[in-house]
Parts: C-alpha cells; structure tokens; sequence
C-alpha cells in the first residue's frame, strides 16, 4: 500500500518564536544570533523580512549588519524555542503517533492511517497548521507526499506558510523541474560538477545514464538518481530522545596505573562527548564506572548545575570523582563514562554570555569537523596522547 508522509518544518523557526512573544517585533527585519555589539557571531536565523536583503543562517552578524543595517538583532533565549518545538510535537501526536522528530523544527509523520479518520490529507495538513497558529501563534509549512524526500521537497518548494501535496505517481513531474540544488544531498561541490556536465534540473538528473552516474559519482551517484527520480524507501522512525550516551573499555591486563586509568578515562570522555556533539544534545549528569579485577563495580555520578557538551568539563568532572575509585587498591578491569539527563541545544546559542564556553565551543566544532572528514583520531586532547598516537582499545569499536 503507498504511504503518506506528512512533512512540517517551522518557518524562520527562532524568529517566529520572538515575534510570537513581542509582537513590536512583527513585520520587522529581526535577526537572531547576536545582538548588536556581538561581533564575532553568525546568524542563527533570520525572519523572512530580514532575508529579502540576502541574510540567511550561517552569515555572520558583521556581514548581516552591513547588509541591513536597521535589522533588530537578538541573542535569542533556546529554552522558549525548545518548549515551542515540544508544543508541536504534541500537536502532531493527536494526529498519528508515528513521528520523526528530525531537528529541532522540522518533523515527519506517517499519517497513511489517519487519513480515513481525520478526512483526509488536506483536513490534516489545516488542521496541524490552524492548531499550530491558534496556540502557539506561528507559522509552518506542511508537505505531503508518498515518501520522505518528496514530502520535504515539497515543504521546501511551499515556504513560507504554505502546504503542498504531491499525488501519488506525480512525484517525478514534480521533481523534474526543479533545479539540481534543491535535491537534499546535493551540495555546492556535486552542484558544481552537475552543471559543468549540464546538468541543470532534476529532470536532467533522473535521464542520464545510471552507468554514467555510477563512473561519477560511485554509489552515491546511484541514490541521487534514485532521489531524482522521486524514489526513496527511507521510513519514518519514530525517534525518542536517547536516555544516555556511554563509552567503556575493557582493559587487555587489569591494571593499578591510575595514570595510564586516567588516561583511558579522558579517551573515552572525549569519544562521549564528540557523539554527544553529533546527536546535538548536552549533558547534565556525568558518571563515572569502574570494575575491579574481582569483578565489583561501582560508578560515581556528578550532576553539574548547567549542561554541557564541552570535553574539558566533562573530563573535570570525570577527574573529580576518580579518587572515589582509587579508595579500593584492587586493580581495575574496566573503566567507562557515561553522560546522562541528556538535553538538546543548539551549538550557536546554549553558551551565551559565558566566554570561556564559546571559545570551546568554537573550538570544538571546528575539531569535529576535522574528525567527521578525517577520523577520530586525528585531534586529541593532551592528556590522552600518552596512550599512543593510535588508541587500540580491547573495545575495537572505539579504536576506530
Ligand atoms: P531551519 O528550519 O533550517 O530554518 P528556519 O526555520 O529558521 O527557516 P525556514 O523557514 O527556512 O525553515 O532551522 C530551524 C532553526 O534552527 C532556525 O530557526 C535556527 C536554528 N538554526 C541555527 O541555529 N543555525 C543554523 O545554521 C540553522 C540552519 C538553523
Ligand atoms: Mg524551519
């Protein structure tokens, strides 16, 4: 049976929210990210007034000003955005209770058994939107189409404050068009080669040899033309927030150098918190776990006052509880942390106003981006380079 794929994304997201909350704010250029002595920030958003002047996320605020200089600028506050994005998820949940919450404004919801009940697709879509605009005075846009990437296509292509549904069977008309940059995975580099080969639209895309595109672009040139042609089985999971993140090891030879511990320890914090970072959240409660050779185990757990994400933290705290397992001198069989009371945040916005936090920050995002491209391994922290340049762990996984 086809299935229908309801999908929302929240239009100018933070700015929406603040001009919800004042409304002086509405109509206007308004600019969020960092207010007007900030400097050295980027945009988080921008509202569609302020994006007729080319502003958009990811420029910075220096360029943003000079580009409109009378625009509003905020630091904004992410705990009003984080209960706005809540409140919308419970909207969505009177509808179906399969949802995919894919970032912090943008959700999928199979809707395929709902239909009957609510009326049909175009009763749901204003349904979600009304509600949305009733209670929480935003706007949003709502896709709807027989799979994922079609769904948000058709978001992208209805903004701001739109709905769009594509029958079944007309995905392909409705791709064909379009031109090969709104395709989701299709970045600047792949654009560039596309439209040096002529390639301009998704229609163009979906004709070309399969074999060329195999030669070009290996298998992922496979799945974009798979994407052009409207195409993708990908299904909707229903995502709940994870309860922890953790990384441990076991030890080749039990072990009494609480050096060389300690230096596992910091490894491990470091892996925690770049899959922290991934999964974008922060963490409140930080544990520690250690097993003796005669298998007793026991963790030590620190609850910090503020969440975080950052390395340097976490390892603090880690090396705060460790003299609580040097009390027993039996040797150790394993080590590991764990990161608990997990939270979502946004790495431009959760660390306002506390610099030593925004400098880490800065740093770290860089670092991960070093590590996405080229392995864990590349960047480490001081303290866990005496295990080696190449970490091998008994826990191959976290070797990698
Ligand atoms: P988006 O949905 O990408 O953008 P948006 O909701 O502001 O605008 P649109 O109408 O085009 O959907 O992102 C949602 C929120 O996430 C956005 O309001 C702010 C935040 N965000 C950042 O903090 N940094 C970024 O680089 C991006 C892209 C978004
Ligand atoms: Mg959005």
């Amino acid at each position: 049976m086809t299935r229908r794929i309801l999908h929302i994304d929240m239009d100018a997201f933070f700015a929406s929210v603040e001009q919800a909350r004042n409304p002086l704010l509405q109509g206007k250029p308004l600019i969020i990210g960092g207010d007007h002595s900030d400097t050295r920030g980027v945009v988080c958003t921008a509202s569609y007034e302020a994006r007729t002047y080319g502003i958009h996320s990811g420029m910075s605020l220096a360029e943003a000003k000079r580009r409109c200089p009378h625009a509003l600028f905020m630091r904004g506050n992410f705990e009003h955005y984080r209960n706005a994005s809540e409140r919308v998820y419970t909207i969505l949940e009177s509808v179906s209770p399969c949802i995919e919450f894919a970032s912090i404004d943008e959700s999928y919801v199979d809707i395929t058994g709902s239909l009957r009940l609510f009326g049909g697709e175009n009763a749901i879509a204003h349904h979600i939107k009304d509600t949305i605009r009733k209670e929480l005075h935003l706007p949003c846009t709502v896709g709807i189409a027989s799979n994922k990437l079609v769904a948000k296509i058709a978001t992208n292509e209805a903004k701001p404050d739109g709905y769009r549904s594509i029958e079944n069977g007309k995905e392909s008309a409705f791709l064909r068009p379009l031109p090969v940059h709104k395709l989701p995975g299709i970045g600047p580099r792949t654009c560039e080669i596309l439209e040096s080969l002529g390639i301009m639209t998704i229609g163009a895309l979906a004709d070309l040899p399969s074999e060329l595109m195999l030669y070009t672009f290996g298998v992922n040139g496979y799945l974009l033309q798979r994407a052009a042609r409207g195409e993708s089985s990908s299904e909707v999971t229903p995502f709940s927030i994870p309860k922890s993140i953790s990384r441990e090891t076991t030890f080749e030879q039990d072990l009494l150098d609480w050096h060389r511990i300690e230096q596992t320890l910091i490894y491990l914090a470091e892996r925690a918190g770049y899959a922290l970072r991934e999964q974008r959240m922060e963490a409140r409660c930080i544990s520690l776990k250690v097993r003796y050779a005669d298998f007793q185990t026991v963790t030590f757990a620190h609850t910090c006052t503020e969440p975080t994400c950052i390395d340097s933290d976490i390892i603090h705290v880690l090396q705060g509880l460790l003299p609580k397992a040097q009390k027993r001198r039996v040797r150790v069989r394993l080590v590991g942390v764990s990161l608990s009371s997990l939270r979502y945040y946004s790495p431009q916005m959760s660390l306002f106003g506390k610099e030593r936090s925004e400098k880490w920050n800065r740093v770290l995002e860089k670092v991960d981006q070093i590590r996405k491209r080229h392995g864990f391994e590349l960047i480490r922290m001081a303290s866990s380079i005496g295990l080696g340049r190449r970490v091998c762990l008994a826990t191959p996984s976290l070797s990698r």
